[in-house]
């Protein structure tokens, strides 16, 4: 299914004169909003492509119907989103969940849809059919050569495939560690991961980043070999340049200060990329932005202080990607929920006043301090993040008009009602 721009300027023209009320009254509030639109409107943030079915837990999944069943009609789906609000033009592939067969056709699909390939992610924590070792005990760190020869040739072909499509980046979760203690010798577990890496890194065309992506616990319960942010300095740091630390906000022990960590990161020019999710007890439960917003600002707050401070360019110069699991929405929706929580976060943490806050910190300031982040947190910035959609030829308001569009019940028509998408 295709979106064409009669139908987004059709809805537009609906929502137009409502919109222009909401947006000069948000105009009038704050200072320089023609460079927050502008910034939004480069501001692009990728889909990966294991998030367009309807994920699961270990006691069962709801297929939602009109799945992708293959790497192309993933593609379609985030050409769907991208189309729906013109800030998710890249897609993030997963190998061997999508093989691309023909890079050439693949590469003009992407191209049709104005998509980008972000980064590729390698995996080594499940066993696939023709495998000759089994991942049971990790993949990178084993204790057996062979296992981790496997590993390692595998992240080389992942990057190989990338190479072929455009990408520029392997991102390396792990699922490596150990699930009672006294299993693993965790010295000698970080010693065969770093040589692990040092040849997967070997293997990065000179464009290249590798992304260390870190997680506290699971599917190891006690302990993971590359388990916090710390942990994955300490590989990349070692391993050179072109390696950086992934921040993925699910994979925290509770109450962790990811600003702090994001900010740091930066100062050591080790931060490479994030993973947006929200979560109340795990991993990637819930939709960016649903639970914890004031969270997702701070983290926003540092990213641009930190990121202008370096002299960065936000949309191009980190890694943004939704990392999250859809069990009972529609993930169509879901994802244009959380690109659309992004950049209010965004929005938000580009209007705070950089200087004042600075004189505030500097005189010890603390409720002046609080009340500059506070008052461009509680700031309604929806009507800017829709201006620069409406500036860019996307839909002014993605989700109702993906409603009123009936996509999934078209997707339905299209491919079945019961599809299996490959993924987490
Ligand atoms: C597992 O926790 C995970 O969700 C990681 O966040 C990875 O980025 C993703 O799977 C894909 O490998
Ligand atoms: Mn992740
Ligand atoms: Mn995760």
């Amino acid at each position: 299914m295709l979106i064409g721009s009669n139908k987004i300027d059709s809805h537009n023209d609906e929502l137009l004169k409502k919109h222009q009320n909401k947006f000069a009254f948000t105009t009038s509030e704050i200072g320089d909003a023609e460079a927050i639109i502008k910034k939004l409107i480069e501001f692009q943030i990728a889909i990966p492509s294991w998030a367009l079915g309807t994920g699961g837990t270990r006691f069962g999944r709801f297929a939602g119907g009109g799945e992708p069943r293959s790497i192309e009609e993933k593609i379609e789906d985030v050409g769907l989103l991208h189309a729906l609000n013109k800030a998710s033009g890249a897609i993030s592939l997963h190998i061997p969940w999508d093989i691309p067969q023909d890079y050439k056709a693949i590469k003009t699909l992407a191209g049709q849809h104005n998509l980008k390939f972000d980064a590729m992610n390698s995996n080594t924590f499940q066993d696939q059919a023709n495998q000759e070792h089994t991942y049971k005990f990790g993949s990178l760190q084993n204790v057996n050569k062979a296992v981790r020869k496997q590993a390692i040739a595998h992240n080389i072909e992942v990057i190989k495939h990338g190479i072929e499509l455009g990408s520029e980046s392997l991102t390396v979760w792990l699922a490596d560690g150990s699930s009672f203690p006294g299993q693993l010798n965790f010295r000698k577990a970080y010693q065969n991961t770093l040589e692990s890496l040092e040849e997967i890194y070997d293997a990065l065309p000179s464009n290249w980043k590798l992304f260390l992506e870190y997680k506290c616990a699971e599917p190891n319960f006690y302990s993971t070999t590359v388990a916090d942010w710390g942990q994955s300095y300490s590989y990349v740091k070692k391993l050179g340049d072109k390696a950086q630390t992934l921040v993925d906000l699910g994979h925290h022990l509770p109450n962790a200060n990811i600003e702090q960590i994001v900010s740091l990161l930066l100062m050591e020019n080790k931060l490479g990329g994030f993973h947006f999710n929200d979560s109340k007890y795990g991993d990637d439960d819930l939709t960016a932005g649903a639970l914890k917003p004031y969270q997702l600002f701070l983290i926003f707050n540092e990213l641009v202080e930190g990121m202008d401070a370096r002299g960065m360019n936000h949309a191009k110069d980190l890694g943004w990607m939704i990392d999250a699991s859809h069990n009972i929405k529609d993930p169509l929706e879901d994802l244009l929920q959380s690109v659309e929580a992004i950049m209010i976060a965004y929005a938000q943490a580009l209007l705070v006043d950089r200087k004042a806050l600075e004189i505030a910190q500097d005189e010890n300031d603390v409720a002046k301090a609080q009340e500059i982040l506070q008052n461009a947190f509680r700031t309604d910035v929806r009507a800017l993040v829709a201006e620069a959609r409406l500036r860019s030829g996307a839909a002014l308001n993605p989700v109702e008009l993906y409603r009123s569009l009936a996509v999934r019940q078209n997707l339905i028509g299209e491919r079945g009602l019961k599809t299996m998408a490959t993924g987490l």
